[in-house]
């Protein structure tokens, strides 16, 4: 099969900034990606709660609010073919435990505490991925797939 380049939103999340940050970015680039973009910075509530928007309704969505803006978080635009299926494969299930049971390598398996605070977010699909980059960096269409010193925004 041929597959695009493709881009996906990435984030370490602030529980694995705590200590996994280094190891996660390994990983990444293992894995093969190629970070384009990215950008730590700490979440205001605003910006979590539109970033997480789709789950407002969730009994969940306070707590996830909260813990999004507990530190910093990593975001990072990835590319590669397919990127948004790898990236969801390399995270694992949203639950660790599961993760556990089912994708031991992964991400979540490894270094996830609970299905809140569980270490990576990842696009579910190309539209959220356009979306949620847009969101976070603004206009990047326009600009390489390959890092320059520019795109690295301080936080
Ligand atoms: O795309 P995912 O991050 O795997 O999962 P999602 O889009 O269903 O949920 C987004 C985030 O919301 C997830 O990474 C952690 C949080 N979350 C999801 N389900 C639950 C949850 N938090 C709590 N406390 N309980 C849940 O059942």
């Amino acid at each position: 099969f041929f597959f695009p380049q493709e881009q996906t939103l990435a984030v370490i999340k602030p529980d694995a900034m705590e200590g996994h940050k280094e190891e996660i970015l390994g990983e990444i680039s293992k894995g093969g990606f190629t970070i384009s973009h990215l950008k730590e910075t700490v979440l205001t509530r605003e910006m979590a709660e539109e970033f997480y928007r789709e789950h407002r309704e969730k009994p969940f969505f306070s707590q996830l609010v909260d813990f999004m803006c507990r530190g910093p978080c990593l975001m990072l635009v990835l590319t590669k073919e397919n990127a948004v299926e790898e990236w969801r494969a390399m995270m694992g299930p949203t639950d660790p435990e599961k993760a556990r049971e089912t994708a031991p390598q992964s991400l979540r398996a490894r270094f996830a505490k609970d299905v809140l605070e569980n270490t990576v977010h990842g696009s579910s699909d190309q539209q959220h991925a356009a979306e949620k980059i847009h969101f976070i960096f603004g206009d990047i269409s326009a600009d390489s797939d390959v890092l320059n010193e520019a795109d690295v925004v301080s936080p």
